[in-house]
């Protein structure tokens, strides 16, 4: 009984030690891919700075805030308390036109405004919360109104 087949098995078991040294240099590529991300230290470039309120004249709570060529607002969250909000609104020259929105309140509400130009909006806020502010030609650019 000559035992042809007792080959197969041998040869089955080669490639997967030749295939190892392959398979590291993978998982070590996707090792550092993760760790080059989080090496950025936290904030994605889509989450800008927490933006406290200045105080302007007759305690008007005033925020500038620019729309960017990245497609973000130059703050991910403006802190507030209740009262009176004056948000000017700008657009640095070279970027995409953007305006600056907050659904639930209507008169914090631009026009849309181009590169280079600017507009001033001044609303009142009586409930603390979270009010969500939009671009509405831009469908990912958000901020928050926080009011503490
Ligand atoms: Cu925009």
């Amino acid at each position: 009984m000559p035992s042809v087949r007792a080959v197969f098995p041998p040869r089955s078991t080669r490639p997967a030690w030749r295939r190892l040294p392959a398979l590291l240099a993978l998982v070590l590529v996707a090792a550092l891919g993760v760790v080059g991300c989080g090496g950025e230290g936290g904030p994605s470039p889509a989450d800008g700075p927490t933006l406290a309120a200045r105080q302007g004249a007759d305690g008007v709570q005033v925020f500038a805030v620019s729309g960017l060529p990245s497609m973000t607002f130059s703050a991910s969250e403006l802190v507030a308390k209740p009262g009176t909000i004056r948000v000017d609104f700008s657009v640095p020259t070279g970027s995409a036109p953007h305006n600056f929105v907050i659904p639930r309140i209507p008169d914090a509400h631009t026009r849309i405004v181009s590169a280079g130009s600017s507009q001033s909006v001044t609303f009142t806020v009586t409930q603390p919360g979270d009010y969500q502010i939009v671009c509405t030609i831009h469908a990912n650019m958000t901020a928050t109104l926080k009011i503490t």
